[in-house]
């Protein structure tokens, strides 16, 4: 069965995004805790920028899990991609992700390569290139410490490397990329897919890590996706992983938890 988790957003310069909880760890923690969450997903500055210590510290304390961390700071706040025309930024990019890498596996959670995976530039083959050589670095990486990594295919307002599983999986597939598994955020799916579903399915084995959002990117019953046919998927698969409400804290913080968490047990507590 698929385990719920909540996103805590930590970057005190983004002050508006899709993340549930704001800026306070602990109290987040907490108060994810007191819902029923099993685990949150952190967004953090950089790998450095929580204390290891007192990070165990709470996690112990409230019976909790880091369900992943996210790597998109590295873009927001230092402009950092994978496939930016300039080596010195990707390599700043390889070495801010494998950071993270490590920051998560000390936690058992997988880090997320999403907006840090960049644009293709007008050679798409090179970028490409760069983005194989990157992934199979940092997937090798994950899994000598114990865990996978997760690229992220987004929305085409996003990036232009791959918008759907099924490209994503094709690529890593023909790569021959190792330690990668995939993210299926249903905000971007939502967009992209021609049926979530039934690309849930055919990706089954790909998939390692859900961002939870409906259609508008507000907590899952707030917009038009159809997740019945989506959850009925995904525990069709088996999926035992996180399913993570990445979404707009709408109309704020405390609902959209206690909203996310009425959806989570109305389709995965079957
Ligand atoms: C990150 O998980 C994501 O979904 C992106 O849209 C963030 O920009
Ligand atoms: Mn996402």
């Amino acid at each position: 069965m698929s385990r719920s988790s909540v996103t805590i957003a930590l970057v005190p310069e983004i002050k508006q995004g899709p993340w549930i909880y704001w800026h306070n760890l602990e109290t987040s923690i907490q108060k994810a805790a007191a819902l029923g969450y099993d685990g949150v997903e952190l967004f953090t500055a950089s790998a450095d920028a929580v204390d290891v210590s007192v990070l165990r510290t709470y996690l112990e304390e409230y019976s909790m899990r880091i369900s992943a961390v996210g790597t998109g700071a590295g873009k927001v706040i230092q402009g950092l991609t994978l496939t930016d025309p300039n080596p010195e930024i990707r390599q700043k990019a390889m070495d801010f992700i494998a950071d993270m890498v490590a920051f998560g596996a000390q936690f058992q959670a997988p880090a997320i390569i999403g907006s840090m995976q960049g644009n293709a530039g007008s050679d798409r083959a090179e970028s490409l290139a760069y983005l194989a050589q990157d992934l199979r670095e940092l997937g090798a990486l994950a899994l000598s410490l114990g865990v996978f990594l997760i690229y992220e295919p987004l929305n085409r307002y996003e990036t232009n490397l791959f918008n759907r599983l099924e490209d994503a999986a094709q690529f890593l597939e023909d790569e021959g990329i190792q330690g990668v598994g995939l993210l299926a955020d249903l905000f971007h799916m939502n967009i992209e897919e021609s049926d979530i579903a039934e690309s849930i399915r055919r990706n089954a084995s790909w998939i390692r890590h859900v961002h939870f959002a409906d259609s508008n990117r507000r907590p899952i019953g707030n917009g038009h996706t159809e997740m019945n046919s989506v959850a009925e998927a995904l525990r069709d698969i088996g999926y035992d992983g996180f399913v993570s409400a990445e979404a707009f804290p709408w109309p704020d913080s405390e609902a959209a938890a206690t909203q996310t968490m009425t959806a989570f047990n109305q389709y995965f507590k079957k």
